[in-house]
């Protein structure tokens, strides 16, 4: 496995991880889906890290899954066919876990195009801003197949059915600024202000409490499957939780003192 697949770069408090496959427009292979696996469980163990970005180099986020990958090609005629859950079983799913349950806010800076799984990738992020020339594309119904890794599950969120099925069914490339006008991501921006701006709400979210941002993210995840009285049942037993921890504590005190808090838990 090349290391240098994944880039990760630290700036104060925030790690950068960038996808690093440009001549392949960092289409997912085995081997970068264990070097981005391995980057975020490094960042995940790290106590001084308090938030990440996922980003691509050169002109694209990510193409999704790598369509020359032995794994996933067709089968020759006359052999049994492919078995396609596989690779989504043994890879995909495993980095849409880690993304969902990373201990640090994430924000995705979406830089080009993002296709395939690689939608479902930016979008279980937190946060997703792009810049303006980016766009998605659900490429799955061009070649056969359903869009994976999440997708069924986060585009009808995001969008709502009409549009998921809209946006599913006709694999149209969605413009970055269109994208945020439907919900489906925080912000588009100028292209030459994306990683300044990524970098700058990664920052915002390492200074704040993680311990009930992680939380927010649970909450509002586990709240779709829940009525109004049990998203408040689980909303108690979270506040019970955070209520005992040091930055409830250190927010309180820094309120009635009119001061900055400084949070630490993670
Ligand atoms: O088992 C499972 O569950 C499998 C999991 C599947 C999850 C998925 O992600 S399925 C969807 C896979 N992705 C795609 O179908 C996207 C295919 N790519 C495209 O539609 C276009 O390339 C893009 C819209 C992403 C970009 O278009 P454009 O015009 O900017 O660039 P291009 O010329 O098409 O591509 C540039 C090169 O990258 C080209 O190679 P070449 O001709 O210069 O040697 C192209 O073949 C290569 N490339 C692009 N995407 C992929 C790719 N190579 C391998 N896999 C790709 N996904």
């Amino acid at each position: 496995m090349s290391e240098s697949l994944v880039l990760s770069q630290r700036e104060g408090a925030v790690q950068r991880i960038t996808l690093n496959r440009p001549e392949a427009l960092n289409s997912f292979n085995g081997d970068l889906h264990r070097a981005l696996l391995a980057t975020l469980e490094a960042a995940a163990a790290d106590a001084s890290v308090r938030a990440v970005v996922l980003t691509g180099a050169g002109r694209a986020f990510s193409a999704g899954q790598d369509l020359n990958d032995p794994l996933v090609k067709p089968a020759p005629a006359g052999q049994p066919p492919r078995d396609m859950s596989e690779v989504l079983l043994r890879h995909y799913r495993p980095l849409m876990q880690r993304l969902q349950s990373l201990p640090v806010p994430v924000v995705a800076a979406v830089n080009g195009v993002a296709a395939g799984a690689a939608v479902s990738i930016a979008l279980g992020c937190d946060l997703v801003v792009a810049g303006r020339s980016a766009s998605f594309l659900q490429a799955f119904s061009r070649i056969g197949l359903v869009p994976d890794s999440g997708g069924t599950w986060l585009l009808p969120r995001l969008v709502g059915r009409a549009r998921a099925l809209g946006l599913a069914m006709l694999g149209d490339k969605l413009p970055a600024a269109e994208a945020e006008r439907m919900g489906m991501i925080w912000k588009c921006v100028d292209d030459d202000a994306l990683m300044a701006e990524a970098m700058a709400l990664a920052a915002r979210l390492a200074g704040m409490p993680t311990r009930a941002l992680v939380a927010t993210r649970r909450a509002i995840d586990a709240s779709q499957a829940l009525d109004l009285d049990g998203a408040v049942q689980m909303e108690a037993r979270l506040q019970a939780e955070l209520g005992a921890s040091h930055d409830y504590l250190e927010g309180v005190a820094a309120f009635a003192a009119k001061r900055a808090p400084n949070f630490t838990d993670r």
